[in-house]
């Protein structure tokens, strides 16, 4: 089944790569993967004729607005994303940073064609109350093999922001829990609670940074600050917000700057944790990024982050680490936290996109202390444990986070190398691993920067004012980033 498949694939790969586009990059690509297709190839305009009539017929029913162009992810292959209208692209965003091994992947073809995975897909249980024999194994065998240091609980959820949502809801109930000592909740409590008052529900706080994105649901906006278009007219908690390091780049040049813009924020912090205590109003939680990703791409040293923690532990807050961008290996280690070089990361950290599932990891103390406390209907999916198990297969297998490594290497000088050709135009490139942005002259630009690249087939996306972002899959290799480059490079000399 799966030679047979990988034969189609290619063959249809090399059929189509050879039929006419109408923008062919002139990198020639070495050590193909026998799946992936070997470069881009332009038909016609995008949106083409056939996402426009799909654009009008799903405007009946839905808006649109934000739809770019509708895709045949049947012909998706690797890292090339391909439209309805014909046109592959090279997909340096996936998904909004959620595809880790590229499309259609062989090893994903295979799992789905296993009998023995079929009732997997086919009945989804409520897994709070009626899980599948196997799921401890199967956690133990995905999510758990690749536990943060220093934790060993994991609960599942289905998207980001589910799994923030749930990940503060334990922090508050882990706050009160101690702060209550043994005896549990007064009859006062119960009834409280059910009216939304005091004490039962408590005032208690999450403080976030400004600049941060942690989902959109109405506990996870009140900490998400990167656009307004997400908060406006929601309403919303007043609770605490840091300010996040500015930092220059590259970051080794400015090491002395940097740290004295770290050291600002840091204080800040916790002179905020120490005034709304004051207020009656305690922060329970902080919570961060280990790069603030919508808000800007916006990087922080390991030295801020084990301070942020120290801070946290100090006052009695927990530490979450959202892990839902940054992890799956992108940044060249499986968490970015990896990258801070301590064993005690964090007290909660929470996952979703490359990891398939959404959900969250946490340390004993953030247990919930009673079934139903943290639950809902599905509480995750077992079929995307599944895909994670082969998914940290091939990672593993293929050493993808030494590709990512290498890829992100050669990406980021791509970008210095750009940059210095382009010094008007561009500034400020920075990266983990394949986890790289750089900066436009102004939004505008930015938006004319991706729509030109779109049209000669690079798909990127912005974050932040005026920054572009490289979320590629963990399967792009150097000669995909060559490929990238030269492409970028024809697009970024129309705007000299
Ligand atoms: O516009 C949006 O809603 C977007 S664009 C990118 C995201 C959301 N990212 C999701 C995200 C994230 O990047 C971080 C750091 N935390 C939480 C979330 C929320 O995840 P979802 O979208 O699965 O709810």
């Amino acid at each position: 089944m799966a030679s047979l498949l990988l034969t189609r694939l290619s063959l249809h790969s090399l059929r189509s790569s050879l039929s006419g586009c109408r923008h062919v990059s002139k990198v020639a690509p070495q050590a193909q993967m026998e799946w992936d297709y070997d470069g881009p190839c332009m038909k016609t305009a995008v949106p083409g004729p056939s996402s426009m009539e799909r654009l009008k017929q799903l405007g009946e029913i839905q808006n649109v607005d934000a739809i770019n162009f509708f895709c045949n992810y049947e012909e998706s292959r690797g890292n090339y994303l391909v439209d309805v209208d014909g046109n592959r692209m090279l997909d340096v965003y996936t998904q909004i940073s959620s595809i880790p091994i590229g499309y259609n992947h062989p090893a994903l073809h295979k799992l789905m064609a296993d009998p023995n995975n079929l009732s997997t897909f086919v009945n989804r249980p409520a897994l709070g109350i009626l899980p599948p024999g196997n799921f401890a194994d199967k956690l133990a065998e995905s999510l758990l093999s690749v536990a943060p240091s220093g934790m060993t609980r994991v609960q599942t959820m289905a998207c980001g922001s589910c799994s923030n949502e749930n990940a503060y809801k334990a922090m508050f109930i882990a706050y009160r829990n101690k702060e209550r000592g043994p005896g549990g909740p007064t009859q006062e409590d119960i009834s409280s609670c059910m009216i939304n008052q005091e004490p039962g529900c408590p005032d208690l706080t999450i403080l976030s940074f400004m600049g941060g994105f942690h989902g959109r649901t109405m506990g996870c906006l009140a900490t998400t600050h990167s656009k307004a278009i997400h908060k406006l007219d929601i309403p919303s908690l007043d609770w605490p917000i840091a300010p996040f390091p500015r930092l220059q780049y590259p970051l080794e040049e400015f090491t002395r700057e940097n740290a004295a813009e770290e050291a600002r924020c840091l204080e800040e912090v916790e002179d905020l944790i120490v005034q709304w205590r004051q207020k009656g109003r305690p922060v329970a939680g902080i919570v961060v990024e280990p790069i603030q990703a919508e808000g800007g791409d916006n990087h922080a040293s390991a030295d801020f982050f084990k301070s942020l923690h120290s801070i946290a532990r100090k006052h009695g807050c927990a530490f979450h680490v959202d892990e839902v961008q940054t992890g799956g290996g992108a940044t060249g280690k499986f968490w970015a936290h990896e990258h801070w070089g301590t064993d005690d990361p964090a007290d909660i950290v929470s996952f979703s996109k490359k990891l398939l599932t959404g959900g969250y990891y946490h340390k004993n103390d953030l247990q919930a202390d009673k079934g139903y406390r943290i639950f809902n209907t599905w509480m995750g999916d077992p079929s995307k444990n599944l895909f994670l198990v082969e998914v940290l297969n091939v990672i593993r297998r293929e050493n993808l986070l030494e590709e990512v490594t290498r890829s992100g290497k050669a990406l980021l000088q791509g970008l210095y190398a750009l940059q210095e050709q382009y010094p008007g135009l561009l500034s400020r490139a920075r990266g983990q691993g394949t986890f790289c942005a750089i900066d436009i002259r102004d939004d505008p630009t930015r938006s004319k920067i991706l729509l030109k690249a779109r049209d000669k087939g690079v798909l990127l996306g912005g974050c932040g004012e005026r920054s572009i972002r490289f979320r590629p899959a963990l399967i792009f290799k150097e000669y995909h980033v060559a490929l990238f480059l030269n492409i970028f490079n024809d697009v970024l000399a129309e705007f000299k």
